[in-house]
């Protein structure tokens, strides 16, 4: 800390084979905890305990079981599907000193939309896991989705809270998943604290779809049905499956809450649980497996033209119902999240720029305040010399579509700056966004250091200009006609180009298949 200089250094994994790091480490009693993600490459989840001191790898928690070990029995026997399976670790664990337990949640199976070749539950995909936090040996886990192939990671972080039910203490654990539920559970023994029912669901056996999936008892936070759209057979609500034929689906993409953290308050008893409301169109197409390289085998995009908006929720922790709720006109399930504080004020971001101040009791807005950028932060407060702030990082956040900015906000009871001119408001309609480059044939996918991104993202041509689309971006991207079929780059791997005629005059839509919240758009005249 005095220095700067490193003291050791510990690789926990290769990146070139599809791992990363997306979390802060935790610390605890000489041990630092850290998970690995990667769902979307074929990896192998696992949790790293480390001497903090030396940096000498105590123990790896592998998320998914070798033969014969705890959770070996939900893989197809006498196949190595679950060495690349995913099952990665977005967040930060929870550490409990007194029980001596070390939680984490587990993101999605790999690959995520291919359920074909993994029959069984698949542990320990979209699950929340308590090991012990020495020696890193099985203590319980709750899996939220069986035999996951909606990509419904446990990707947020889990929350350890002490509440009263039925007259007892008790000792919980809760995370809000991508299925829009809160998932409400007693941490020493894994089970369920308001309950939560196995029931049976829509079946496709091409998919080998788990019989049942576990409802919690209690409210959602985010709509778990899509309405029908002209074009597409199928709609359907939560675990609906699917295969080659896209089927309409909520929730999805990064809805209800995915990375964003939840706050608890041990005041009002509820959770501020964060929301996208949003339809995607499902598909399978199967992809082979090579080392390093994306492996989800199908897809989901929002279709062109629909909604997408979110929830800010207060849940209550003794019945898993919602205690006040309000409609949000931009997804903010997969960045904002908020902070509580012992003074009943919830303070939250939204992707328009405000900084919001509620009631934590009745969610009455009580305060707002224009930062100039998306405010897809949680915000946080502290105390120095007994004077309290708020602060924010605005930084915008891509999944969102929230304005780029690169300010931090603090306030104080004496604060003197003023608001900042609103940004640029998040689309609340999927598609592409931005002015419309007349003449432009060359798009670039993932320049300027914006991975996800078409640029331009909209371009106006002639009929029978040949357009090139490069990657110039670090991961794999495609550019693929909405319409199925009609025309498409395939895979680009950086630094790769791709050449295509449009000759048919008309308005092109395309989204790239394994990010498809990035969109283009080609006006041919
Ligand atoms: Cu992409």
């Amino acid at each position: 800390m005095k220095t700067g200089k490193e003291v050791w250094r510990t690789a926990i994994e290769k990146w070139q084979n599809g791992y990363g790091i997306t979390s802060a480490p935790l610390y605890y009693d000489g041990m630092v905890y850290t998970g690995i993600t990667g769902g979307e490459f074929g990896v192998r989840g696992r949790l790293t305990a480390l001497d903090a001191k030396t940096g000498e790898i105590k123990w790896r928690w592998y998320t998914l079981p070798g033969p014969g070990e705890i959770g070996s029995e939900t893989w197809p026997a006498g196949t190595d599907h679950s060495m690349r399976g995913g099952a990665t670790i977005w967040n930060t664990p929870a550490l409990d000193p007194e029980l001596g337990l070390v939680y984490f949640a587990v993101g999605n199976c790999g690959p995520d939309y291919d359920g074909s070749m993994r029959e069984g539950d698949n542990l320990f995909c979209t699950s929340i896991v308590a090991l012990k936090a020495k020696t890193g040996e099985y203590v319980w886990h709750f899996q939220q989705v069986h035999h996951d192939i909606w990509d419904y990671d446990a990707a947020s972080p889990v929350v350890l809270f002490d509440t009263v039910i039925n007259g007892q203490p008790r000792k919980g654990i809760a995370e809000a998943g991508r299925t829009g539920w809160v998932y409400i559970l007693d941490r020493t023994s894994g089970k369920p604290l308001i309950g939560i029912e196995e029931r049976p669901v829509p079946q496709d056996p091409r998919q080998k779809t788990a019989k049942t999936q576990p409802y919690p008892i209690g409210d959602a936070t985010v709509p778990q049905c899509a309405d029908s759209l002209p074009g597409y057979e199928n709609a359907g609500c939560i675990f609906t499956p699917f295969w080659e034929t896209p089927a309409l689906i909520q929730p999805s993409g990064i809805g209800g809450t995915n990375w964003s953290p939840m706050p608890y308050s041990p005041e009002t008893g509820y959770f501020y649980v964060p929301g996208t409301v949003r339809t995607s169109a499902f598909t399978r197409y199967g992809d082979k497996y090579v080392v390093g390289k994306r492996y989800v085998g199908g897809s989901q995009a929002a279709p062109i033209g629909t909604s997408m908006s979110g929830t800010f929720t207060a849940i209550d922790s003794r019945t898993n119902k919602i205690a006040w709720q309000h409609k949000t006109p931009y997804r903010i399930g997969g960045g904002g999240g908020s902070t509580v504080t012992a003074g009943g004020l919830v303070f939250r971001g939204e992707p328009d720029g405000n900084l919001l101040a509620l009631d934590a009791k009745t969610g009455e807005e009580l305060w707002r305040f224009q930062t100039g950028f998306g405010a897809d932060a949680p915000a946080v407060v502290y105390e120095v010399d007994g004077e309290q702030f708020v602060a924010i990082a605005t930084g915008g956040n891509q999944l969102q579509g929230s304005a780029y900015g690169d300010a931090v906000w603090v306030f104080s009871l004496k604060g003197q700056l003023g608001p900042l001119w609103p940004p640029p408001p998040p689309q609340t309609v999927a598609g592409p966004v931005g002015p419309v480059a007349a003449g432009v044939d060359a798009i670039k996918i993932g320049d300027l250091n914006v991975e996800y991104s078409y640029a331009p993202a909209r371009i106006r041509i002639k009929a029978g200009t040949t357009v090139t689309f490069s990657n110039v971006g670090d991961l794999p991207h495609d550019a693929t006609a909405m319409e199925q079929g009609a025309w498409g780059t395939g895979m680009l791997a950086k630094g790769e180009s791709k050449v295509v005629t449009f000759s048919k005059p008309g308005i092109h839509y395309y989204i790239c298949t394994p990010h498809p919240w990035m969109y283009g758009q080609i006006i041919v005249e």
